[in-house]
């Protein structure tokens, strides 16, 4: 944790400055982005902080693309994040897990060179019962010649993310992000309205404490992901056990992960053969983070950030945390990572 004197106060305004600054060539769009999802991590977490005393919660009645409810919040994370960049002249295009398709620039507004994918407000299962929920999101370049952003500009490996990060909105507020320059946390101060630099660097211990798993699937994994989980709580009697701990909130889960050390799994199994969790919105930029911090992910057999998606909402398998712990993964499944740990 930073120690933080009236000057010395960093704010993730200045912080961002600081870094764009070892960039000459720079022209500041990306920049404005992260401003900007901090500005929109704000207002979504004033209305979080406020949920329980107004009338917001329960469902808005519809459905999203992923056959999930939506929950009030969820339409409110949504509009605020494509209301907060869609005009800004920064992006060609959008992608949020809450919507089927592209979201377009609107008519009348410039298109600029990135692409933003965001899950809006992740966990959301989790908002009746005041539980922290997170915004994620993933920034790519565009590749097409065109002015408007295509589909072939959303569907590139995460390997070529140039920003991502998330916010978990937990007993405070807190943005982590990178921009392959490490991984960064801020902490919102509510007094003054500013994320403030408390987290500098993070580094995921190599070997974890947790295990996060919902292990309620058992019956439905397969041998290999059966033998990983004895494995990893030490009933094979090959290592020493990982304490489990399972919000159910990828955000949670992974932020405790990330600070404390552990692994957490969403494998796939014989009624998602895919897993649950998205590969461009929740996936892609979560295994940035850890990778930046000197963690790892796989779905098994291929580093999280290899897969060429085929498809906006493909979901995968995940195994993400620290390095040791998911090549325990990679031992038992048969896969490889590639370019592992910064
Ligand atoms: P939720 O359905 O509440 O939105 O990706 C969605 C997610 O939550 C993750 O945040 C969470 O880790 C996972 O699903 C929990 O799924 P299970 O209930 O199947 O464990």
């Amino acid at each position: 944790m930073v120690q933080h004197t009236a000057t010395s106060v960093v704010t993730i305004d200045r912080f961002i400055i600081e870094q764009e600054r070892q960039f000459p060539e720079a022209t500041g769009a990306l920049s404005g982005i992260l401003y900007d999802i901090a500005l929109a991590a704000k207002i979504i977490s004033s209305k979080v902080r406020r949920a329980g005393l107004v009338d917001i919660l329960g469902s808005a009645n519809a459905e999203n693309v992923q056959g999930e409810i939506q929950q009030k919040l969820d339409v409110f994370a949504n509009e605020t994040i494509i209301m907060a960049m869609d005009h800004t002249g920064k992006l060609c295009v959008m992608a949020s897990e809450e919507e089927p398709g592209l979201i377009d620039i609107p008519d009348g507004f410039k298109c600029g060179k990135y692409v933003l994918l965001f899950d809006p407000l992740d966990g959301s299962s989790n908002i009746d019962v005041n539980v922290p929920v997170g915004t994620i999101f993933s920034v790519l370049q565009k590749i097409t010649r065109g002015t408007r952003g295509e589909m072939e500009d959303v569907l590139q490996p995460g390997r070529r993310q140039v920003a991502a990060g998330y916010v978990i909105y937990g007993s405070s507020t807190m943005l982590v992000y990178t921009t392959g320059q490490g991984a960064h946390g801020f902490t919102l101060d509510p007094s003054i309205g500013e994320f403030l630099l408390s987290h500098p660097n993070i580094r995921i211990p190599a070997n974890g404490r947790y295990l996060s798993v919902n292990d309620s699937y058992e019956q439905h994994w397969d041998d290999p992901t059966k033998a990983l989980m004895r494995r990893y709580r030490g009933l094979d009697g090959e290592r020493k056990p990982l304490n489990v701990r399972y919000v159910g909130s990828l955000v949670a889960d992974f932020h405790r992960n990330l600070l404390g050390g552990g692994v957490f799994c969403y494998p796939a199994n014989s009624s998602a053969p895919k897993g649950k969790l998205r590969l461009m919105y929740e996936a892609n930029p979560l295994a940035f983070i850890v990778k930046e911090a000197g963690g790892a992910a796989t779905d098994g057999v291929r580093d999280i950030l290899d897969i060429q998606p085929t498809e906006l909402h493909q979901r995968v398998p995940l195994y993400i945390g620290s390095k040791d712990e998911v090549d325990q993964a990679i031992a038992m499944f048969g896969g490889a990572l590639s370019g592992v740990g910064a």
